[in-house]
């Protein structure tokens, strides 16, 4: 069944940039004395010298690489001074026992700020870049073309053109800029030309302002930019202009296809014999659609003709956070205590940078999720992956230290099976951990003006609330967003470390070694998942809400539906238009005239007493966007009693008639307005 195509966006001019080795450009640039020599960054498990995460060009040239051929592990720093003994070796900062990755993160945004003055910028990942510069390259086609220019920059003329045929003794500068001015070319190409002049100078911006080198991919989508800017590195820039696409995907292997290295590449190679991108050609959609379903199967092929829909978001900050770990080898962990004494040490950072990013882009995240790696020891099935769990996240240090270590037990229940805690034959069966992370998604922006509830949140993420008998209060903070699971950290690059004292070998995701940045989730990282992969737990705080569900009477019987019906703050704020309402809308609240506004009007005192049954209704229903009868309690319970209060009041206007009436109207008591006061006040 043929699939809506998407608009073939070959008039568009898509950058990706991409930096080039770049934990060694940061620690470069932090100690100038490296510049120039051979230096690679190691992992701060300082075992055989520690397990490289970056490497220098330099380095790359005397055989050092990060991960070594055949055997799937990351060189270590031993064996890197072996093959280059002037190799410098620099520790990754540490912090908590783990790779701190902050210096790079910030390094990673100076680039993304600057390239974001040109045009749409997608933040891919701590050091990749996507950018949409259609509009600027059609800005310089109609102003500027390149062939009125009479002096083109080194950086431009340097480029790698596919498909540029020379002849012999052509000058390679010559051939690239007669191809960058030729009268005519058709438009997709002349695009492109004005995009390879805009990238070489943003190329030599970044390196101006930042003194980091960066290469770039330019083409019609953001698959063949990416596909582009790693041909040629470092400082080097890739242009794929259309006539090319159908050559560089003929011989491009599957598995370096974006989304086919894992699972689907390997059915593509073993179920289709598919070795090349380009030897999807000779299935029909409807073939394709045929094995992998409907979409996926139009999606594959469209790839295979260099056909991509996908937009660049305007995105400078990452999709979610995450913090991880791997214990490879003998440091696997073995029991319960030592997980959670890692978990609380994640579950402290990530908590660290949620609030970082409240305060400094008033952004909050909904979803906690839980992925480890682990093996058993009795293991028949050993392929068995750890399952991740996911649960509404709380804000507070020990809420997400309490609910990651939930989220954890879940899991390994799930995980050993119903034998899990029985002996099997003489032995218990036993596991090992050899990865751990805990990730934040679901961030939503703040409406701004809501300057107070942001105090709330920050100080809830330093003074967890405690019961009297010192057990974590299970109020949920944002519970509506966990409908099945968000994105998550997928790890599809495999690592094999020999276990030292046993010569087993153990697979285990690459959590942390290398640290990939598991924060900034790059699109390589993050798979939205069917909801099987990461599954709501009914953490304790879920508890809770059921327990109370059943004193509302409303019974719950899916689990996804636990968190449905019930709107996160967030989800008020949202629905909340804070414009204090006309006149004239305020008499149409009151007099159910269908065309009323969508506006809550929360400081309008007469307005409950005048509703009749409809606008009622309507007010539930349509200024909420919700039924007001859904909303989970625990939530309204996470907010200042003032609000509380307040909000109540709203919500139960009859029992505000008859409790406040006093208080109504003299101006004393202050309106939920003065909390979320309007943007434009
Ligand atoms: P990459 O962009 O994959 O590599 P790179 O920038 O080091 O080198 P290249 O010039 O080939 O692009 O990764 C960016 C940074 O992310 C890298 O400098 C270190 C870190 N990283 C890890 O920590 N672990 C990993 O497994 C990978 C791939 C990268």
């Amino acid at each position: 069944m043929p699939v809506a195509r998407p608009e073939t966006s070959d008039a568009r001019v898509i950058a990706h940039v991409d930096m080039d080795c770049f934990y060694v450009q940061v620690e470069q640039r932090k100690q100038p004395e490296l510049r120039g020599l051979p230096t690679a960054v190691v992992q701060y498990n300082e075992w055989q010298g520690g397990g490289l995460i970056a490497v220098s060009y330099e380095a790359r040239k005397c055989g050092v690489k990060r991960v070594l051929d055949g055997v799937f592990r990351s060189m270590r720093g031993d064996e890197a001074k072996a093959a280059c003994p002037e190799i410098q070796l620099v520790q990754v900062p540490v912090a908590r026992g783990k790779a701190d990755l902050n210096l790079y993160r910030s390094a990673g945004s100076e680039v993304v700020s600057i390239l974001a003055q040109s045009g749409k910028c997608e933040r891919a990942s701590i050091d990749e870049v996507y950018l949409d510069l259609t509009d600027a390259a059609e800005s310089m086609l109609a102003d500027a073309p390149p062939e009125s220019l009479e002096l083109m920059d080194e950086e431009v003329l340097k480029s790698h053109i596919l498909g540029l045929s020379r002849k012999d003794g052509d000058d390679f500068e010559e051939s690239v800029r007669d191809w960058i001015c030729r009268k005519d070319a058709d438009r997709r190409d002349k695009l492109l030309s004005c995009g390879i002049i805009l990238v070489a100078e943003l190329r030599k911006q970044v390196l101006k302002e930042t003194e980091f080198t960066c290469s770039a991919g330019i083409a019609h989508n953001k698959m063949l930019a990416k596909l582009a800017s790693g041909m040629n590195k470092p400082a080097q820039q890739t242009v794929v202009p259309y006539a090319a696409v159908q050559e560089l995907l003929s011989s491009l292997p599957i598995k370096k296809m974006k989304q086919l290295g894992g699972k689907l590449g390997t059915s593509l190679q073993t179920d289709l014999g598919v070795d090349t991108v380009g030897d999807l050609l000779q299935f029909s959609e409807t073939k394709l659609q045929e094995h992998y379903g409907i979409n996926t199967g139009t999606w594959l092929w469209n790839i295979a003709r260099g056909i991509s829909g996908e937009e660049v978001q305007g995105r400078l900050l990452p999709k979610s956070h995450g913090s991880g770990k791997t214990f490879p080898g003998p440091r696997a962990l073995k029991s319960l205590s030592n997980v959670q004494h890692w978990l609380n040490q994640l579950s402290e950072e990530l908590s660290e940078r949620l609030s970082s990013d409240l305060e400094q882009n008033k952004r909050i995240a909904s979803t906690l999720t839980l992925h480890a790696s682990a093996f058993r020891s009795r293991d028949s099935d050993s392929h068995k992956k750890f399952p991740s769990k996911s649960c509404p996240l709380r804000y507070g240090v020990t809420k997400i230290q309490e609910d990651a270590f939930n989220l954890f037990q879940a899991a390994l229940r799930e995980y050993m099976g119903p034998f899990g805690s029985k002996p099997q034959g003489n032995k218990q069966e036993t596991w090992r951990i050899t990865g751990l992370s805990v990730s934040a998604s679901k961030i939503v922006d703040i409406p701004s003006g809501t300057s107070s509830i942001m105090r709330y949140f920050q100080s809830q993420s330093t003074v967890p609330s405690r019961s009297a008998d010192g057990c974590v209060q299970d109020h949920v903070v944002t519970p509506s967003a966990s409908e099945g699971c968000s994105e998550q950290i997928s790890t599809e690059t495999q690592a094999v470390i020999p276990e030292e004292d046993t010569g087993v070998t153990y697979t285990f995701p690459n959590f942390e070694t290398p640290d990939k940045d598991v924060d900034l989730v790059s699109e390589k990282d993050v798979v939205s998942c069917p909801s099987s992969e990461a599954t709501d737990v009914p953490t304790q705080l879920e508890s809770n809400r059921t327990s109370q569900t059943k004193r509302t009477g409303r019974k719950i019987n899916n689990p996804k539906e636990k968190n449905r019906g019930m709107p996160s703050i967030v989800d008020i704020f949202k629905n909340y238009n804070a414009s204090p309402p006309t006149k004239q809308e305020t008499q149409e609240d009151s007099t159910v005239s269908p065309s009323t506004s969508k506006r809550a009007n929360f400081s309008n005192s007469s307005h409950s007493s005048e509703v009749t049954q409809e606008s009622e209704e309507r007010r539930q229903q349509i200024d909420w966007g919700y039924k007001i009868d859904e909303i989970d309690q625990s939530v309204l319970n996470e907010l200042p009693v003032e609000i509380q209060r307040e909000l109540r009041r709203f919500l139960h206007p009859n029992k505000r008639l008859n409790t406040n009436s006093k208080s109504k109207g003299d101006g004393s008591t202050s309106s939920i307005a003065h909390y979320f006061p309007p943007l434009n006040r």
